[in-house]
């Protein structure tokens, strides 16, 4: 048993007047559309206004760092959700785009100081990426609104520099 209690941060409640970013890449767009339905249903669900979430299309997930980087530098946003769906071919496209931008997005996040939930689906098949939009494996769309909302939450609870 414990003796000392430690301090956790809880984080804090969905702030109603937060605005929240979310881009979508339209590449594989039937699984993508699925996605960003699930982010927006979760956040309407916490309480965000329709109002206050803006999406943003781009051509494919390559093109969502620089996107979400001009979204995230316009201090406007709490969260910027990132969602793309890369299906694996007979080339190794999947492995540098997945790598490119899952990295600039962890860049971006940090530099920025802001949430930057990852709904890169890196999938090998349109069935496993199905799956996980909405099927067996849950909306990974939805949880990636549910981990900004988390991080948001969290970050006003802990001290800042
Ligand atoms: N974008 C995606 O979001 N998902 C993909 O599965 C995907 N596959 C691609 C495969 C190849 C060979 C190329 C050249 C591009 C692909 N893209 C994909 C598009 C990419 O993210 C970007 O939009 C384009 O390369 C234009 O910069």
């Amino acid at each position: 048993m414990l003796v000392v209690v430690p301090t956790e941060f809880k984080p804090a409640e969905p702030n109603s007047k937060d605005r929240y970013a979310i881009v979508v890449a339209q590449w594989n767009q039937l699984v993508t559309d699925k996605l960003l339905d699930g982010a927006i249903t979760t956040l309407l669900g916490a309480g965000i206004s329709e109002g206050l979430i803006n999406v943003a299309r781009v051509p494919g997930s390559w093109e969502l760092p620089l996107a979400a980087q001009q979204l995230a530098r316009s201090g406007r946003y709490a969260a910027v959700i990132c969602l793309g769906v890369v299906i694996r071919g007979e080339t190794t496209h999947d492995e540098h785009i997945n790598r490119g931008v899952s990295l600039a997005l962890g860049q971006i996040s940090l530099e920025c100081e802001l949430p930057l939930p990852l709904g890169l689906l890196t999938v090998n098949s349109l069935e496993q990426a199905l799956a996980r939009a909405g099927g067996d494996v849950g909306n990974k769309g939805s949880e990636c609104a549910e981990a900004a909302l988390h991080m948001v939450g969290l970050l006003k609870t802990m001290p800042e520099a």
